[in-house]
């Protein structure tokens, strides 16, 4: 496929870009490229459809709409409260929730105001710890959180590498919090949302979920939904849902009112309506049917790459997944995360490297590897070629300083992606 060919598959007519602005559009053009020749494996990432790469593109991203539908600070927005009633409406259906806010303009911002709704500075919460698969914003020293709030975090267990709940009991008994939060950045199981809620009714706290990870897998029905009885869930919209970058917020009716108000005024000012519109585009896709098998396809290439990792003598923490994603400790393999990183970007395959529970190293250079499928499995890849690129991947790193060896992969790297 040459550069043209990928333009023109992508459908976007960036004749004006190209006529006034040669330096960004050669930009985009070869990132473009790097996208289309490249395997993506990075967990959070993922390619959006023509359709909501379109709505971005919108006349929408010139109006100031600050409020909400019917109650805005501007004229001229009829039309802008109907995308956004309709975006509301979606992510109701896709999610069964009582309340939703599709303003956020992304992960933390999102869960910012889900603690200011919520939460006084200086209260005390209980989040999972960064190196053990928590994400930054639920209450890492040098994130927002951390400064904010009184967070008490809790770990996975280090045999099992899984959520122990009685532990989590322990702690929250112990220190009773206003909030408990769960959902994950880099953790790869099934999460006991009845027992964290059971957890927090004990001691009269409030459940919030970050579900950015898992969403698509969520809506789809294939992973277990927090939505029906935590207080609030947040998310983004461009991970596994396969939305743009972005976040909605969801909650009980009985919330809506503090929620909406810590987005406007609170957090934010004018909302994105392009990107709302685009998000309204991806919640109808992934009310399809097609976004089931999609999501189901995600989970059992995940599945097959952890056991292949495994037989290539690779540890991976709690020795799988059930979802789309694995964290992999690079260390009996004489690696750090980011030489291995750095290794597989040299045969066209990108990773993100990942701390592993207890990890002795920094995050900068940690010990593991996070792998995820969803941008894979986007491109139609499958089992027969999961197991090729974990294939690819163990020779690119037990033959890493062999230039001709990694060379030789990366061509084959580069006409999988070309085929699909
Ligand atoms: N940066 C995202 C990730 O890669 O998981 C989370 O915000």
């Amino acid at each position: 496929m040459n550069n043209k060919n990928i333009m023109f598959n992508n459908k976007i007519n960036y004749k004006n870009l190209a006529k006034q602005d040669k330096e960004i559009m050669d930009m985009v053009k070869r990132e473009t490229i790097r996208q289309a020749e490249g395997m993506e494996l990075i967990a959070s990432e993922n390619y959006v459809s023509k359709a909501v790469l379109e709505a971005m593109a919108t006349v929408l991203t010139n109006k100031y709409s600050e409020g909400y539908p019917g109650h805005r600070y501007y004229g001229g927005n009829q039309i802008v409260d109907e995308v956004e009633i309709i975006a509301i409406e979606r992510a109701k259906k896709l999610f069964q929730a009582e309340h939703v806010n599709v303003q956020p303009l992304s992960g933390s911002p999102a869960n910012a105001a889900v603690y200011m709704a919520f939460l006084k500075p200086g209260d005390k919460v209980l989040g999972l710890k960064l190196d053990h698969g928590g994400h930054l914003s639920h209450g890492h020293p040098v994130n927002f959180s951390g400064m904010l709030y009184n967070f008490i975090q809790y770990e996975v267990d280090p045999v099992s590498g899984r959520i122990d709940m009685e532990k989590v009991k322990k702690i929250a008994l112990k220190e009773k919090p206003k909030m408990i939060v769960a959902g994950y950045s880099a953790y790869s199981r099934e999460i006991e949302w009845q027992k964290f809620k059971d957890i927090a009714d004990e001691i009269n706290a409030f459940t919030f979920a970050d579900i950015a990870h898992t969403a698509g897998l969520i809506a789809a029905g294939e992973m277990n939904s927090p939505v029906l009885f935590f207080d609030v869930v947040s998310t983004t919209t461009h991970k596994t849902l396969r939305g743009p970058r972005g976040a909605i917020i969801m909650c009980k009716e009985k919330f809506a009112k503090q929620i909406d108000r810590a987005i406007f005024p609170g957090m934010q000012g004018g909302p994105h309506e392009h990107i709302i519109t685009a998000k309204a585009v991806a919640f109808k896709e992934a009310l399809q049917p097609e976004f089931k098998q999609y999501a189901k396809q995600v989970i059992i290439n995940a599945k097959i790459m952890a056991e292949e990792f495994i037989k290539f003598g690779y540890q991976v923490i709690s020795n799988g997944t059930d979802n789309h994603l694995m964290v992999v400790n690079m260390a009996n393999k004489g690696l750090s995360g980011r030489d291995c990183e750095q290794i597989l970007d040299k045969i066209n395959i990108s990773v993100s490297r990942s701390t592993i529970p207890n990890d002795p190293n920094p995050p900068i250079n940690p010990s593991g590897v996070r792998f995820g499928t969803p941008a894979i499995t986007t491109r139609g890849l499958k089992q027969k070629e999961v197991k090729k690129i974990v294939a690819w991947i163990n020779t690119a790193i037990e033959h890493k300083n062999e230039i001709k060896v990694l060379n030789k992969i990366k061509k084959q790297v580069k006409e999988m992606c070309l085929k699909f």
